[in-house]
Protein backbone atom coordinates (compact mmCIF):
# COMPACT_ATOMS: atom_id res chain seq x y z
CA UNK A 1 0.00 0.00 0.00
CA UNK A 2 1.59 3.31 -0.95
CA UNK A 3 0.87 6.71 0.58
CA UNK A 4 1.01 9.35 -1.71
CA UNK A 5 0.59 13.30 -1.28
CA UNK A 6 -1.21 15.67 -3.27
CA UNK A 7 -0.04 19.24 -3.31
CA UNK A 8 -1.85 22.02 -4.65
CA UNK A 9 -1.06 25.84 -3.96
CA UNK A 10 -4.01 27.73 -3.56
CA UNK A 11 -4.72 30.23 -6.39
CA UNK A 12 -1.01 29.91 -7.05
CA UNK A 13 -0.26 32.83 -9.33
CA UNK A 14 -2.68 34.97 -7.55
CA UNK A 15 -0.84 34.18 -4.24
CA UNK A 16 1.95 35.63 -5.00
CA UNK A 17 1.18 38.86 -6.34
CA UNK A 18 -0.66 39.34 -3.22
CA UNK A 19 2.29 38.25 -1.37
CA UNK A 20 4.48 40.73 -2.68
CA UNK A 21 2.36 43.29 -2.88
CA UNK A 22 0.59 43.90 0.51
CA UNK A 23 -2.20 45.85 -0.82
CA UNK A 24 -3.34 43.73 -3.25
CA UNK A 25 -4.82 41.23 -0.13
CA UNK A 26 -8.26 42.48 0.02
CA UNK A 27 -8.91 43.08 -2.96
CA UNK A 28 -10.31 41.17 -6.35
CA UNK A 29 -7.71 40.55 -8.04
CA UNK A 30 -6.49 38.38 -11.79
CA UNK A 31 -3.46 37.25 -13.47
CA UNK A 32 -3.86 37.58 -16.94
CA UNK A 33 -3.70 38.96 -19.94
CA UNK A 34 -5.56 42.47 -21.04
CA UNK A 35 -9.36 42.91 -21.77
CA UNK A 36 -8.21 44.34 -25.31
CA UNK A 37 -6.32 41.82 -26.69
CA UNK A 38 -8.41 39.07 -26.37
CA UNK A 39 -7.06 37.92 -22.71
CA UNK A 40 -7.97 35.34 -20.71
CA UNK A 41 -7.33 35.10 -16.87
CA UNK A 42 -4.95 32.70 -15.79
CA UNK A 43 -6.04 32.90 -12.23
CA UNK A 44 -7.59 34.64 -10.11
CA UNK A 45 -8.01 34.96 -6.15
CA UNK A 46 -10.65 33.92 -3.72
CA UNK A 47 -12.55 37.07 -3.80
CA UNK A 48 -12.16 37.63 -7.25
CA UNK A 49 -13.62 34.23 -7.74
CA UNK A 50 -17.00 35.53 -4.94
CA UNK A 51 -18.19 37.33 -8.49
CA UNK A 52 -17.73 34.13 -10.87
CA UNK A 53 -14.32 34.95 -12.21
CA UNK A 54 -12.52 31.88 -12.79
CA UNK A 55 -9.13 30.95 -15.24
CA UNK A 56 -9.30 30.63 -18.95
CA UNK A 57 -12.31 33.46 -18.89
CA UNK A 58 -11.82 36.13 -20.89
CA UNK A 59 -10.90 39.05 -19.40
CA UNK A 60 -13.43 41.26 -20.47
CA UNK A 61 -15.67 39.18 -18.96
CA UNK A 62 -14.10 39.06 -15.44
CA UNK A 63 -14.44 42.73 -15.89
CA UNK A 64 -18.10 42.66 -16.60
CA UNK A 65 -18.89 40.42 -13.99
CA UNK A 66 -16.27 42.74 -11.29
CA UNK A 67 -15.78 45.93 -12.35
CA UNK A 68 -13.03 46.56 -9.55
CA UNK A 69 -10.90 43.39 -10.51
CA UNK A 70 -7.17 44.36 -10.11
CA UNK A 71 -5.19 42.68 -13.36
CA UNK A 72 -2.09 41.47 -13.23
CA UNK A 73 0.39 40.89 -15.78
CA UNK A 74 1.46 37.05 -15.40
CA UNK A 75 4.94 37.26 -14.55
CA UNK A 76 6.23 33.47 -15.36
CA UNK A 77 9.89 33.82 -14.11
CA UNK A 78 8.41 34.57 -10.39
CA UNK A 79 5.84 31.94 -10.23
CA UNK A 80 9.05 29.31 -11.52
CA UNK A 81 11.17 30.79 -9.07
CA UNK A 82 8.78 30.27 -5.97
CA UNK A 83 7.70 26.77 -7.37
CA UNK A 84 11.54 26.09 -7.25
CA UNK A 85 11.34 27.01 -3.66
CA UNK A 86 8.43 25.16 -3.25
CA UNK A 87 10.52 21.76 -4.17
CA UNK A 88 13.25 22.51 -2.28
CA UNK A 89 10.94 21.93 0.54
CA UNK A 90 9.45 18.98 -0.68
CA UNK A 91 12.98 17.31 -1.21
CA UNK A 92 13.03 17.42 2.64
CA UNK A 93 10.50 15.30 3.01
CA UNK A 94 11.24 12.85 -0.44
CA UNK A 95 12.96 12.99 -3.54
CA UNK A 96 10.08 10.79 -5.46
CA UNK A 97 8.06 13.79 -6.40
CA UNK A 98 6.33 13.98 -9.44
CA UNK A 99 5.58 17.69 -10.72
CA UNK A 100 2.41 18.43 -12.64
CA UNK A 101 2.53 22.44 -12.84
CA UNK A 102 4.38 24.79 -11.12
CA UNK A 103 1.80 24.78 -8.07
CA UNK A 104 0.95 21.37 -8.18
CA UNK A 105 3.14 17.34 -7.69
CA UNK A 106 2.60 14.02 -6.23
CA UNK A 107 4.86 13.32 -3.53
CA UNK A 108 5.36 9.68 -3.01
CA UNK A 109 6.19 9.31 0.96
CA UNK A 110 5.54 5.31 1.48
CA UNK A 111 9.42 5.03 2.55
CA UNK A 112 9.94 8.71 4.45
CA UNK A 113 10.61 8.06 7.94
CA UNK A 114 9.66 11.95 8.81
CA UNK A 115 6.91 12.02 11.38
CA UNK A 116 6.91 8.83 12.28
CA UNK A 117 6.67 7.76 8.57
CA UNK A 118 2.65 9.41 8.97
CA UNK A 119 2.04 10.98 5.61
CA UNK A 120 -0.60 12.97 7.34
CA UNK A 121 1.90 14.13 9.34
CA UNK A 122 4.52 15.01 6.35
CA UNK A 123 1.69 16.88 4.95
CA UNK A 124 1.18 19.46 7.23
CA UNK A 125 4.31 20.10 7.80
CA UNK A 126 5.11 20.20 4.58
CA UNK A 127 1.97 23.19 4.36
CA UNK A 128 3.67 24.95 7.59
CA UNK A 129 7.05 25.06 5.88
CA UNK A 130 5.20 26.61 2.67
CA UNK A 131 3.91 28.69 4.73
CA UNK A 132 6.71 29.69 7.12
CA UNK A 133 9.04 30.63 4.64
CA UNK A 134 7.29 31.08 1.84
CA UNK A 135 3.95 32.71 2.91
CA UNK A 136 2.19 30.79 0.76
CA UNK A 137 -1.14 28.33 1.38
CA UNK A 138 -1.15 25.30 -0.36
CA UNK A 139 -3.98 22.55 0.28
CA UNK A 140 -2.99 18.92 0.33
CA UNK A 141 -4.85 15.64 -0.09
CA UNK A 142 -3.41 12.26 1.59
CA UNK A 143 -4.32 8.99 -0.18
CA UNK A 144 -3.15 5.11 -1.14
CA UNK A 145 -3.03 6.08 -4.88
CA UNK A 146 -2.45 9.46 -7.13
CA UNK A 147 -6.15 9.65 -8.07
CA UNK A 148 -7.83 9.86 -4.75
CA UNK A 149 -4.67 12.09 -3.16
CA UNK A 150 -5.39 14.19 -6.43
CA UNK A 151 -9.04 14.21 -5.83
CA UNK A 152 -8.91 14.95 -2.20
CA UNK A 153 -6.03 17.74 -2.16
CA UNK A 154 -10.03 19.51 -3.83
CA UNK A 155 -11.67 18.84 -0.49
CA UNK A 156 -10.47 21.40 1.99
CA UNK A 157 -9.27 24.18 -0.31
CA UNK A 158 -8.15 26.49 0.18
CA UNK A 159 -5.39 25.94 2.81
CA UNK A 160 -6.76 22.68 4.16
CA UNK A 161 -5.88 18.96 4.13
CA UNK A 162 -8.30 16.25 3.67
CA UNK A 163 -7.02 12.46 4.11
CA UNK A 164 -8.62 9.39 2.08
CA UNK A 165 -7.56 5.92 4.47
CA UNK A 166 -7.80 2.56 2.98
CA UNK A 167 -10.58 1.77 4.96
CA UNK A 168 -12.67 4.74 4.07
CA UNK A 169 -12.29 4.45 0.00
CA UNK A 170 -15.21 3.03 -0.58
CA UNK A 171 -17.66 5.22 1.31
CA UNK A 172 -15.84 7.98 -0.19
CA UNK A 173 -16.28 7.20 -3.67
CA UNK A 174 -19.84 5.90 -4.21
CA UNK A 175 -21.75 9.53 -3.64
CA UNK A 176 -18.80 11.24 -5.44
CA UNK A 177 -19.51 13.32 -8.68
CA UNK A 178 -17.96 12.03 -11.53
CA UNK A 179 -16.82 15.61 -12.37
CA UNK A 180 -14.79 15.94 -9.63
CA UNK A 181 -12.75 12.62 -11.42
CA UNK A 182 -9.77 14.16 -12.97
CA UNK A 183 -9.96 13.86 -16.71
CA UNK A 184 -13.81 14.07 -16.77
CA UNK A 185 -14.40 17.15 -18.64
CA UNK A 186 -17.65 18.71 -19.90
CA UNK A 187 -18.05 16.84 -22.78
CA UNK A 188 -17.40 13.30 -20.98
CA UNK A 189 -19.77 14.49 -17.92
CA UNK A 190 -22.39 15.12 -20.08
CA UNK A 191 -21.86 11.88 -21.83
CA UNK A 192 -22.36 10.09 -18.28
CA UNK A 193 -25.53 12.37 -17.67
CA UNK A 194 -26.96 11.27 -20.34
CA UNK A 195 -27.04 7.60 -19.70
CA UNK A 196 -28.17 8.52 -16.21
CA UNK A 197 -24.73 8.69 -14.60
CA UNK A 198 -24.11 11.47 -11.65
CA UNK A 199 -21.72 9.81 -9.08
CA UNK A 200 -18.72 7.23 -9.08
CA UNK A 201 -21.46 4.68 -7.38
CA UNK A 202 -23.57 4.69 -10.88
CA UNK A 203 -20.25 3.93 -12.55
CA UNK A 204 -19.98 1.14 -10.92
CA UNK A 205 -22.76 -0.85 -12.04
CA UNK A 206 -20.98 -0.89 -15.51
CA UNK A 207 -18.88 -3.56 -16.86
CA UNK A 208 -14.94 -2.22 -17.85
CA UNK A 209 -16.15 -3.25 -21.94
CA UNK A 210 -19.10 -1.13 -21.48
CA UNK A 211 -17.07 1.91 -20.23
CA UNK A 212 -14.54 1.42 -23.17
CA UNK A 213 -17.32 0.84 -25.69
CA UNK A 214 -18.94 4.26 -24.04
CA UNK A 215 -15.39 6.49 -23.54
CA UNK A 216 -12.67 4.36 -25.72
CA UNK A 217 -9.47 3.95 -23.69
CA UNK A 218 -10.09 6.24 -20.90
CA UNK A 219 -13.63 3.97 -20.40
CA UNK A 220 -10.95 1.66 -18.82
CA UNK A 221 -9.03 4.36 -16.22
CA UNK A 222 -12.72 5.09 -15.49
CA UNK A 223 -14.16 1.68 -14.37
CA UNK A 224 -10.87 1.41 -12.25
CA UNK A 225 -10.99 5.28 -10.67
CA UNK A 226 -14.83 5.06 -9.59
CA UNK A 227 -13.65 2.54 -7.16
CA UNK A 228 -10.56 4.02 -6.57
CA UNK A 229 -8.11 2.29 -7.68
CA UNK A 230 -5.18 3.49 -9.14
CA UNK A 231 -1.41 1.87 -10.18
CA UNK A 232 -0.15 4.46 -11.53
CA UNK A 233 3.18 5.10 -9.71
CA UNK A 234 4.93 8.48 -9.03
CA UNK A 235 7.29 9.14 -11.78
CA UNK A 236 9.65 10.92 -9.89
CA UNK A 237 11.64 11.96 -13.59
CA UNK A 238 9.64 13.10 -15.82
CA UNK A 239 12.07 15.04 -17.77
CA UNK A 240 10.65 16.02 -20.69
CA UNK A 241 12.12 15.51 -24.02
CA UNK A 242 10.00 17.51 -26.52
CA UNK A 243 6.63 19.63 -26.43
CA UNK A 244 4.60 20.44 -29.26
CA UNK A 245 1.35 21.52 -30.38
CA UNK A 246 -1.09 20.39 -32.91
CA UNK A 247 -4.36 20.89 -34.37
CA UNK A 248 -6.11 18.98 -36.77
CA UNK A 249 -8.15 20.68 -39.40
CA UNK A 250 -12.21 20.50 -40.11
CA UNK A 251 -11.10 20.67 -43.72
CA UNK A 252 -8.12 19.20 -45.38
CA UNK A 253 -5.39 21.65 -46.18
CA UNK A 254 -4.92 21.36 -49.56
CA UNK A 255 -1.63 23.91 -50.47
CA UNK A 256 1.52 24.69 -49.05
CA UNK A 257 0.37 28.32 -48.87
CA UNK A 258 -2.48 26.89 -46.55
CA UNK A 259 -0.82 24.62 -44.75
CA UNK A 260 2.26 27.57 -43.96
CA UNK A 261 -1.01 30.21 -43.50
CA UNK A 262 -1.51 27.69 -39.91
CA UNK A 263 2.53 28.37 -38.95
CA UNK A 264 2.24 31.55 -36.60
CA UNK A 265 -1.19 30.50 -34.61
CA UNK A 266 0.67 26.83 -34.14
CA UNK A 267 3.85 29.12 -33.07
CA UNK A 268 2.03 31.04 -30.58
CA UNK A 269 0.58 28.53 -28.89
CA UNK A 270 3.84 26.84 -28.44
CA UNK A 271 5.46 30.01 -27.45
CA UNK A 272 2.63 29.96 -24.55
CA UNK A 273 2.96 25.97 -23.75
CA UNK A 274 7.03 27.02 -23.19
CA UNK A 275 6.54 29.79 -20.98
CA UNK A 276 4.78 27.67 -18.91
CA UNK A 277 7.43 25.53 -17.81
CA UNK A 278 10.79 25.44 -16.84
CA UNK A 279 13.25 27.48 -19.11
CA UNK A 280 15.26 24.85 -21.30
CA UNK A 281 17.88 24.69 -23.80
CA UNK A 282 16.01 24.18 -27.20
CA UNK A 283 18.00 21.61 -29.54
CA UNK A 284 15.58 21.04 -32.01
CA UNK A 285 12.43 22.30 -33.80
CA UNK A 286 10.47 20.31 -35.78
CA UNK A 287 7.17 19.46 -37.92
CA UNK A 288 4.73 16.79 -38.23
CA UNK A 289 2.06 16.44 -41.03
CA UNK A 290 -0.26 13.80 -41.03
CA UNK A 291 -2.21 13.16 -44.47
CA UNK A 292 -5.50 12.47 -45.37
CA UNK A 293 -4.08 8.81 -45.45
CA UNK A 294 -3.22 9.22 -42.09
CA UNK A 295 0.12 8.47 -42.61
CA UNK A 296 2.49 10.99 -41.17
CA UNK A 297 6.21 12.73 -41.67
CA UNK A 298 8.15 14.47 -39.40
CA UNK A 299 11.19 17.12 -40.39
CA UNK A 300 13.56 18.42 -38.22
CA UNK A 301 16.44 20.56 -37.75
CA UNK A 302 18.94 21.95 -35.25
CA UNK A 303 18.68 25.29 -33.93
CA UNK A 304 20.19 27.61 -31.56
CA UNK A 305 16.68 29.80 -31.14
CA UNK A 306 13.20 29.03 -31.42
CA UNK A 307 11.78 30.89 -34.55
CA UNK A 308 8.52 30.59 -36.71
CA UNK A 309 10.43 31.06 -39.96
CA UNK A 310 12.55 27.59 -39.45
CA UNK A 311 9.31 25.98 -39.31
CA UNK A 312 8.39 27.34 -42.20
CA UNK A 313 11.76 26.34 -43.73
CA UNK A 314 10.83 22.94 -41.99
CA UNK A 315 7.85 22.93 -44.27
CA UNK A 316 8.58 24.15 -47.46
CA UNK A 317 11.03 20.92 -47.98
CA UNK A 318 8.84 19.04 -47.76
CA UNK A 319 8.38 17.97 -51.29
CA UNK A 320 4.83 19.22 -52.44
CA UNK A 321 4.25 16.99 -55.47
CA UNK A 322 3.91 14.06 -53.07
CA UNK A 323 1.74 16.08 -50.80
CA UNK A 324 -1.45 14.53 -50.40
CA UNK A 325 -4.29 17.02 -48.64
CA UNK A 326 -3.31 17.10 -45.05
CA UNK A 327 -5.33 16.69 -42.10
CA UNK A 328 -2.79 17.54 -39.71
CA UNK A 329 0.56 19.82 -38.71
CA UNK A 330 2.44 19.75 -35.55
CA UNK A 331 5.19 22.11 -34.66
CA UNK A 332 7.63 21.69 -31.67
CA UNK A 333 11.05 21.60 -30.19
CA UNK A 334 13.27 19.28 -28.87
CA UNK A 335 15.04 20.05 -25.46
CA UNK A 336 18.70 19.76 -25.32
CA UNK A 337 19.25 17.11 -21.72
CA UNK A 338 19.17 18.61 -18.55
CA UNK A 339 22.82 18.09 -17.18
CA UNK A 340 22.76 16.69 -13.55
CA UNK A 341 23.37 20.43 -11.66
CA UNK A 342 20.52 21.81 -13.23
CA UNK A 343 18.58 18.65 -11.74
CA UNK A 344 19.71 19.60 -8.46
CA UNK A 345 18.74 22.54 -9.07
CA UNK A 346 15.19 21.87 -9.90
CA UNK A 347 14.97 22.69 -13.07
CA UNK A 348 12.54 20.46 -14.18
CA UNK A 349 9.35 21.66 -13.64
P1 LIG B 1 -4.69 25.65 -10.50
O1 LIG B 1 -4.06 24.88 -9.40
O2 LIG B 1 -5.69 24.98 -11.37
O3 LIG B 1 -5.41 26.95 -9.94
P2 LIG B 1 -4.99 27.91 -8.78
O4 LIG B 1 -3.76 27.43 -8.06
O5 LIG B 1 -4.88 29.29 -9.35
O6 LIG B 1 -6.25 27.89 -7.83
P3 LIG B 1 -6.72 26.75 -6.81
O7 LIG B 1 -6.68 27.39 -5.47
O8 LIG B 1 -8.11 26.41 -7.24
O9 LIG B 1 -5.74 25.60 -6.95
O10 LIG B 1 -3.57 26.26 -11.45
C1 LIG B 1 -2.31 26.69 -10.96
C2 LIG B 1 -1.79 27.86 -11.76
O11 LIG B 1 -1.73 27.52 -13.14
C3 LIG B 1 -2.70 29.06 -11.66
O12 LIG B 1 -2.40 29.90 -10.57
C4 LIG B 1 -2.51 29.73 -12.99
C5 LIG B 1 -2.13 28.63 -13.95
N1 LIG B 1 -3.27 28.28 -14.82
C6 LIG B 1 -3.28 28.76 -16.13
O13 LIG B 1 -2.34 29.42 -16.57
N2 LIG B 1 -4.37 28.46 -16.93
C7 LIG B 1 -5.43 27.71 -16.49
O14 LIG B 1 -6.40 27.47 -17.24
C8 LIG B 1 -5.39 27.21 -15.14
C9 LIG B 1 -6.53 26.38 -14.60
C10 LIG B 1 -4.30 27.52 -14.36
MG1 LIG C 1 -3.57 25.44 -7.42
Amino acid sequence: MRKIIHIDMDCFYAAVEMRDNPALRDKPIAVGGAANARGVLTTCNYAARKFGCHSAMPTARAFSLCPDLVLLPVAMDKYRAVSSDIHTIFRQYTDCIEPLSLDEAYLDVTDSAHCQGSATLIAQAIRNEIAKQLHLSASAGVAPNKFLAKVASDWRKPNGQFVIPPEAIDNFMVPLPVKKIPGVGKVTAEKLHDKGIATCGDLQAFSKATLIEMLGKFGQSLYHYCRGEDERPVEPTRIRKSLSVENTYLQDLTTLEACQKRLPDLYAELEVRLEKQAKRDIHKQFIKIKFADFTQITRECVVEALQLDTFIALLSHIETELMQPVRLIGVGVRFAPITPDAQKQGALF
